[in-house]
């Protein structure tokens, strides 16, 4: 469908179509209490501003716009598996939704906010991937009190159990890393996925080299603190959590990175990660959201 007829079918003064130089289409949701930008590529969301604030989320300045290529920064849809593929070594790291050209599905507007729901059926992704037989449905919403809510869907169509690991990769914009808190993880169990080890810390995680944690067996809450910002990431759904930043070294190492962006940003994701990998049995169905609260 052209950006004219999705503003025909689905467009409305708080929602709007465009497509980019890039080729991409994008979404613009804007109403009393922010705006949020997402592409279609990918259902991935790369701008959350609620009123009064400035943006949530970092994109990297050297992130490639290009197909079957992800956006670095904003909030990846990593699915139908978080990391390397277990078995075949060559499909794309944290799995393809976020490669995938999604389908606007419909858009949505109330008192409380306005979102979209977007639709990857099995069928339009490329074979090479791999496609599991799960219907999956992305909705995002801008809501009342400065909430991005995101809930990613899931329906085995299939015959078979299907096993999915899956995160909303959150890429946080923060002034400067050496003032970044997060609270909400001490003394949980984590996987130092550097190392290969476990281990728990009391107190707020601090970032003063390489992270790249998996925390485990947690529904916590979890807050960011980055000077005059305190932000919220509701979880549901999930029982795992990751917070990486790639500190200098490999910030160096990444194409898409630029070499000092590392001071600017922090992953805190919402996952279905290692041993929160969940089975999904045939007709079986599960939710993953989050909320992102900027007070
Ligand atoms: O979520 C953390 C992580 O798995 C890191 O290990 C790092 O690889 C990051 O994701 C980014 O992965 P990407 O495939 O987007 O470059």
């Amino acid at each position: 469908m052209n950006v004219r007829e999705l503003n025909r079918r689905f467009g409305s003064k708080r929602v709007k179509f465009s497509r980019g130089k890039e080729g991409f289409i994008w979404i613009d949701i804007q109403n009393e209490f922010g705006s949020a930008r997402l592409t279609l590529h990918g259902a991935h969301v790369t701008s959350f501003i609620p009123n009064g604030s400035d943006d949530v989320l970092w994109v990297s300045e050297k992130s490639m716009f290009a197909p079957e290529k992800a956006i670095r920064g904003g909030i990846p849809v990593c699915w139908p598996w978080f990391g390397k593929h277990k078995t075949i070594p060559e499909l794309p790291t944290h799995g393809y939704a976020r490669l995938c050209e999604w389908e606007v599905a419909s858009v949505s507007s109330c008192p409380e906010g306005d979102g979209v729901e977007l639709h990857l059926a099995p069928e339009k992704v490329p074979a090479k991937w791999q496609p599991v037989p799960v219907e999956l449905t992305f909705q995002a919403a801008v809501e009342k009190d400065g909430v991005l809510r995101l809930v990613l869907s899931m329906l085995n169509c299939g015959e078979q159990p299907v096993a999915i690991s899956s995160a909303m990769h959150t890429y946080f914009a923060v002034d400067a890393i050496e003032n970044v808190a997060v609270d909400g993880l001490e003394d949980v169990r984590f996987v130092d996925t550097l190392n290969n080890t476990e281990s728990s810390e009391s107190g707020p995680i601090r970032i003063t080299r390489e992270t790249d944690r998996v925390y485990l067996d947690c529904e916590n809450d979890i807050s960011l603190r980055d000077g005059s910002h305190y932000t919220e990431i509701l979880r549901d759904g999930s029982r795992s959590a990751v917070v990486w930043n790639p500190w200098i070294d490999k910030a160096k190492r990444m194409p898409d990175f630029g070499d000092e962006e590392y001071r600017r940003m922090i992953c805190i994701e919402s996952t279905n990660a290692l041993e929160d990998t969940r089975i999904l049995e045939p007709d079986g169905f599960h939710v993953l959201a989050t909320a992102i609260i900027r007070h």
